[in-house]
C-alpha cells in the first residue's frame, strides 16, 4: 500500500501560504497535517482558525487536526464543522475519551487517537475498535524540531500489529527523517508527518523531496 505523506503545516513558509499549499499540493502530498495547542496541554501555540481556513479553502485533499488541546470534546464539533477530515485526539487531555471519539464519528469525521511517547499502549487498546488512524508521536508534543526518541519504536512495533487487527492506520509524528521513512516503512508504518526533518526548509522543491521519500 502507499505510505501516506503528510507535511506538517505548523512548519511551512507563512509569508506566502496560499502558494506553500499549491506546492504541496501538486507535489502530491495525501493529508494536510494541523497542529492546534492551548499552552496548556503543551507549552506552545500551535496553528489558528484562520490559518486552518486558509488550508481548507485552499485543497480538496484531506485536511487532520492534531488536537493538543485540553478538553478537545469542547471544539469537535467546530473542527468537523469547519471541515476537518481527520480529528485526532490525546487520552492524556481527556477524561472521557471514548465520548469525543463517538463526537468525532457522529459528526461523520474519521476518529483517530494520538499518544505522547510516555503513554502505553494499554491506555488507548480498548478504544481502537472504534478509530481510523492511531499517530504515536516519537517526540514531546508541542514543538518542531527535536530529536527522535528512539524507545518509542518498540511501541510502534505492537501498534502495527494491532493497527492491522484493527483496521487501523498507523502513523508517526515528529522529527521523520528521510532515513525513518524508510526504517519505519518497512516495518509496517502507514503514514508519516513531515516537518522540518524531511521536507521544509531545504533547498530542493517539494516534488523532488516527495518523489525521493516516495522511492
Ligand atoms: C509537534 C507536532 C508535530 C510537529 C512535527 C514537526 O508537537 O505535533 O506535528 O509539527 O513533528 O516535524 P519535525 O520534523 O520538525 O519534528
Ligand atoms: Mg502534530
Amino acid at each position: 500500500m502507499e505510505k501516506l505523506l503528510c507535511p506538517s503545516m505548523m512548519c511551512a513558509n507563512f509569508s506566502n501560504l496560499e502558494r506553500e499549499i499549491f506546492d504541496l499540493d501538486q507535489a502530491g502530498v495525501d493529508i494536510f497535517h494541523i497542529d492546534f495547542m492551548d499552552g496548556s496541554f503543551v507549552p506552545n501555540f500551535g496553528m489558528g482558525i484562520q490559518d486552518f481556513k486558509c488550508i481548507r479553502a485552499s485543497t480538496k485533499k484531506l485536511v487532520d487536526v492534531h488536537l493538543m488541546i485540553q478538553n478537545p470534546i469542547k471544539y469537535v464539533e467546530m473542527f468537523a464543522d469547519m471541515g476537518a477530515d481527520i480529528i485526532y485526539v490525546h487520552p492524556e487531555s481527556d477524561q472521557q475519551i471514548v465520548r469525543t471519539l463517538d463526537a468525532i464519528r457522529d459528526k461523520g469525521k474519521m476518529p483517530g487517537i494520538a499518544l505522547n511517547p510516555g503513554t502505553s499502549i494499554e491506555t488507548i487498546v480498548e478504544v481502537l475498535p472504534l478509530v481510523d488512524y492511531i499517530m504515536v508521536m516519537t517526540v514531546n508534543p508541542g514543538f518542531s524540531g527535536q530529536k527522535y526518541l528512539e524507545f518509542v519504536n518498540a511501541k510502534i512495533e505492537k501498534l502495527i500489529n494491532l493497527g492491522r487487527e484493527f483496521g487501523c492506520k498507523v502513523m508517526v509524528d515528529g522529527a521523520i527523517s528521510p532515513e525513518k521513512v524508510t526504517q519505519l516503512s518497512q516495518i509496517g508504518v502507514d503514514g508519516f508527518i513531515l516537518g522540518t526533518s524531511s521536507l521544509f526548509g531545504k533547498s530542493k522543491s517539494y516534488k523532488t523531496i516527495l518523489e525521493q521519500l516516495r522511492r
